[in-house]
């Protein structure tokens, strides 16, 4: 039988990928529900942000004398209360907060754990610039009762999904069970995401690089020469490549995913240990990029190996097509 893909919403397409595994309990495809839920809901304040005054300090109130609240934080309280009660968490993290989310008692004993970050990119929140919301699951390491940080101090590669919610010039789900990276847009006009782009492969190459560009003097000189090989004219490779940053890591790494290229923000004196957060941002993305056929590295090793130790904990990345991020780690073991 022929089965029509032109209407194929996140939560159909998420149910037949579920069919394909006879054991499935439908636990996890309920967590992924609750997640499209949160995601509408978020969108939802997200898109009229501009409209009622709730940018700038968490202590508004507003006309019916609500105390409103700064976008980043709603977004996590939104994601934290329609998680809460699904039943198959057993701890939550996000990186608004220091350490794990409290859960209510009668539903912390799931299988799953769920991290996230609320609403990434917040510095461009008061712009209108493209923002996003990151998640990653992993299945829980302990045996029973409610989770604890040994569930969530897991490596990347045992992420079971890991996905994203773009709010760009129109909202997508994108995201990763391991079969393939699926993207889905969002139909406000019926509040459904529908599959967009299935199957996404990242091009093995790109000119594009995206890095934060004026930490320059900041950076290794080992470093400070690939970045300037990239910008040397030789059209015979390709250069100079183009530069875009948008300094929300969700856009930067969503147009690097589509378009090809890489997508960097490595150690500095500043920041030694890199600024972006291994559980919160550098794993699910590390996930799906992989998945897409790219790579993701912290300059010594794949992200994903790399062991946490704390909820979080910084990492500095590379990430993108295969032979950008290849040529970017032989200059930074000086191969070149
Ligand atoms: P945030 O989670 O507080 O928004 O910070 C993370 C963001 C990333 O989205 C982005 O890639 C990076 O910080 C930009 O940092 P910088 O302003 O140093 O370039
Ligand atoms: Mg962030």
């Amino acid at each position: 039988m022929l089965i029509s893909t032109k209407f194929m919403t996140l939560e159909r397409f998420i149910r037949q990928q579920e069919e394909k595994f006879p054991q499935a309990t439908g636990e996890f495809t309920n967590v992924l529900f609750a997640l499209t839920l949160a995601a509408k809901l978020v969108w939802r304040e997200v898109s009229k942000a501009g409209l009622v005054n709730i940018l700038g300090t968490t202590e508004q109130i507003n006309v019916s004398g609500d105390i409103l609240k700064k976008l980043d934080l709603f977004a996590d309280e939104t994601i934290r209360r329609t998680m809460f009660y699904t039943g198959h968490l057993c701890a939550m993290a996000s990186e608004e907060s220091n350490g794990l989310i409290e859960m209510p008692t009668k539903y912390n004993s799931g299988k799953y754990v769920l991290i996230y970050d609320p609403l990434d990119g917040s510095s461009n929140i008061d712009a209108n610039i493209t923002i996003g919301t990151i998640f990653s699951i992993f299945k829980r390491v302990t045996s029973f009762g409610q989770g604890n940080l040994d569930d969530c101090l897991q490596p990347g590669y045992k992420q079971v999904a890991a996905g994203y919610i773009i709010y760009g010039t129109s909202t997508m789900f994108v995201y990763t069970t391991g079969q393939g990276v699926h993207g889905f847009t969002l139909d406000p006009s019926v509040g459904e995401f529908l599959l967009s782009n299935e199957n996404i492969k990242i091009p093995p190459k790109g000119k594009f690089y995206s890095i934060n560009e004026g930490n320059y003097n900041l950076w290794d000189p080992k470093f400070q020469k690939y970045i300037n090989y990239l910008k040397e004219i030789d059209k015979q490779s390709g250069r100079p490549y183009s530069l875009r940053y948008i300094g929300t890591m969700v856009g930067d790494i969503h147009r690097t995913l589509l378009y090809g290229g890489i997508f960097m923000y490595p150690a500095d004196k500043k920041n030694p240990n890199g600024k972006l957060r291994l559980m919160y941002e550098c794993n699910p993305m590390s996930y799906i990029v992989e998945q897409a056929g790219g790579r993701a590295i912290n300059g010594e090793k794949r992200i994903l190996e790399i062991q946490p130790d704390s909820l979080h904990q910084q990492t500095p990345i590379f990430i993108g097509s295969t032979e950008e991020v290849t040529l970017c780690e032989k200059f930074l073991k000086e191969e070149n």
